[in-house]
């Protein structure tokens, strides 16, 4: 069994940003700049927030921070989002998820100019990844994807299971797993909360993406010898061992499903750090009009 070290992997890639990032200022080229909208007070979403500042801060990126009070209308929110379209220094917004429930998170996202939309998650830019179009790739998919990469797991005619249908994780990795590409080339099965015997289909797994939220879901008897495991979920649950008075869980039984797996990523340090490094990725290529001139 081999852990798949996120934290490391994006320590790598946040060293390889900050260097072309120092290219860029040497040769007097656009300093990429993000800026995110951050709305009430979630933990999860505070710190995550937060650390996407702190990387900017650290690869040499401008960011802006905008955080509001979970009682702001959905008017202001678009006018903001508006105003944000319209400053060119900027290269790209994300407004962090989830938003309070009076506010339709699609209208808000739909909102975003497609060309600053370094979350991908404009319908726009949807439908390019779908079609294989350049576009700005999800930050998580894309970072499963790059740990993928950088482990040189194959793929290609291997069964991919995803567990979870999500916008954002679920539904873009299966997509761009069965594209013709590498890493892709995978036969994928799609899973979700009225999938019958969800075990008679992770059993059958090659590489099991999981993606729900509900910690401890994926238990040892559902996982094939040998698999490839990564685990996506990130639920904050309470605990009076650590400082903070809580940890991060997974999806998947750490410690039971472990020993079975070629590959398995831990929570945290698994895909959480490389999501991050994605954001930062696709706010460069932004700034670098790599993907619209
Ligand atoms: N708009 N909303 C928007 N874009 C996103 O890409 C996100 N997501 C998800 C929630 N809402 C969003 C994130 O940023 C989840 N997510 C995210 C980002 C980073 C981490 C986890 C989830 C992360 O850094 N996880 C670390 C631990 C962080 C900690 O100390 O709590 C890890 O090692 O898993």
């Amino acid at each position: 069994m081999e852990l798949i070290d996120g934290k490391k992997i994006s320590e790598q890639i946040k060293e390889e940003i900050a260097t072309e990032v120092n290219q860029i200022k040497a040769e007097g080229g656009k300093v990429p700049h993000l800026a995110a909208i951050l709305i009430g007070h979630d933990g999860g979403s505070i710190t995550y927030v937060n650390h996407k500042v702190a990387d900017c801060q650290h690869v040499g990126f401008r960011s802006s921070l905008f955080h509001y009070e979970d009682d702001i209308t959905e008017e202001f929110l678009l006018a903001k989002v508006e105003e944000i379209n319209n400053d060119a220094d900027i290269d790209g917004l994300i407004v962090q998820l989830p938003l309070p429930k009076h506010i339709n998170s699609q209208k808000i996202l739909e909102a975003i100019n497609p060309q600053k939309d370094v979350d991908g998650f404009h319908p726009a830019n949807v439908g390019r990844m779908a079609v294989g179009l350049p576009t700005f790739l999800p930050a998580t998919p894309a970072g499963i994807i790059e740990l993928i990469r950088r482990y040189n797991i194959e793929t290609f005619a291997k069964h991919v299971v995803v567990v979870g249908r999500s916008n954002i994780v679920g539904s873009p990795v299966s997509i761009l797993l069965a594209k013709n590409a590498t890493p892709g080339n995978a036969t994928v099965t799609l899973c979700h909360r009225y999938t019958e015997n969800l075990k008679q289909y992770t059993l059958q797994a090659d590489i099991l993406i999981v993606a729900v939220g509900i910690p401890g879901l994926i238990t040892e008897e559902m996982v094939k010898e040998g698999a490839v495991v990564i685990d996506v979920g990130t639920t904050r649950v309470k605990s009076d061992v650590t400082k903070s008075g809580f940890k991060l869980k997974g999806d998947v039984d750490f410690e039971a499903v472990a020993p079975k797996c070629s590959y398995i990523t831990p929570v945290p340090g698994g895909v959480g750090p490389l999501t991050r490094m994605m954001l930062l990725k696709n706010t460069l290529k932004s700034a670098k009009k790599e993907v619209y001139q």
